[in-house]
């Protein structure tokens, strides 16, 4: 008998990749697909009791070169292969490309989960990409999903899929920011989001501090989902990413917190962006998203049960 059929409840995992990086300064965001097909990524994952493989790979057209107008296109098919993938059945793991795959990966599990209830977003990030066109002091994409999945912003981005905000402020935590202008604070203030961030996190520690971030999320009726900026981590253990911010969170601090999400139920979904392997050293940040992917799909713990499933 396969492992599979000895246990049918295995959760099924699919992993759509955004080879984008249209919406960063650096580009190199594009190479983070390919980048974690070539990564313990899915063997990891299986280990860990997971049926997880790679679903569709997603490439903006490259007939335009204007970020604006590719991204108008591009964020609904993302979102609409995600809302496939939840509506399947699945555990959607989207691996960005840089950050502005947020706005259609959100915009997809809103969809997704229409009849469920609004959805939870905990948003890992050493930024708040809670910029407008109007406040952008760059113009760049990857600084204003979060602000447009909460229906700020170019009516092209908030409208993907349905004219709406796809998340309500009471259920968005944003964790580990450190680097922002205020324009973007002032936004999220306004709508009254809670950002827990470093000097924060510094002083009451890493685990009161994310136990309060998961409370606000888990109390969305919908479920929730996490969405991991790679540079939330601190530099000296992702520095394959396209904006580094110096005094970040450790890696392993962050993937013990992660365990509670992967222990339970109602995560919805997982992302994981701005990998940029050009800039990775000897794979470090690589083996850091496949461990924090890993343990928020509760793909950790489930060693111990596999071995007394095949003792038995
Ligand atoms: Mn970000």
């Amino acid at each position: 008998m396969t492992r599979a059929a000895a246990n049918p409840c295995r959760k099924s995992v699919r992993i759509l990749g955004v080879r984008s990086g249209i919406g960063g300064r650096d580009p190199g965001a594009v190479g983070a697909v390919d980048g974690l097909m070539n990564s313990t990524l899915v063997t990891r994952l299986r280990a860990g009791g997971l049926d997880a493989r790679w679903g569709e790979v997603l490439q903006p057209d490259t007939g335009s070169t204007e970020p604006f107008a590719t991204m108008t296109s591009f964020a609904p098919q993302i979102a609409q292969a995600v809302r496939r993938t939840a509506e399947a059945g699945a555990t959607p793991l989207v691996i960005g490309g840089d950050h502005s795959c947020a706005i259609g990966t959100w915009s997809g599990v809103h969809a997704a989960r229409r009849g469920h209830g609004p959805v939870g977003l905990l948003w890992i990030d050493a930024h708040l990409d809670s910029h407008t066109p109007e406040t952008s002091h760059t113009g760049l994409i990857y600084g204003m999903p979060l602000a447009s999945l909460l229906g700020h912003g170019a009516p092209a981005f908030t409208d993907c899929l349905t004219p709406e905000p796809k998340l309500r402020p009471e259920h968005v935590c944003v964790f580990g920011a450190r680097s922002y202008e205020p324009e973007e604070r002032a936004l999220l203030e306004r709508l009254g989001v809670r950002v827990i961030g470093m000097n924060e996190i510094e002083r009451r520690g890493i685990e009161a501090s994310f136990d309060e971030a998961l409370a606000i999320v888990r109390a969305a009726a919908g479920g929730y989902g996490v969405t991991v900026d790679l540079d939330a981590l601190d530099p000296r253990d992702a520095p394959g990413v396209g904006t580094p911010a110096p005094g970040g969170l450790r890696a392993g601090a962050l993937v013990s917190a992660l365990a509670q999400v992967g222990a339970d139920a109602g995560l919805v979904a997982l992302e994981i962006a701005e990998y940029n392997p050009g800039r990775d050293r000897r794979g470090i940040t690589r083996q850091h998203a496949v461990a924090l992917a890993a343990s928020a799909l509760g793909a950790t713990k489930s060693e111990a049960r596999r071995r007394i499933v095949r003792v038995a």
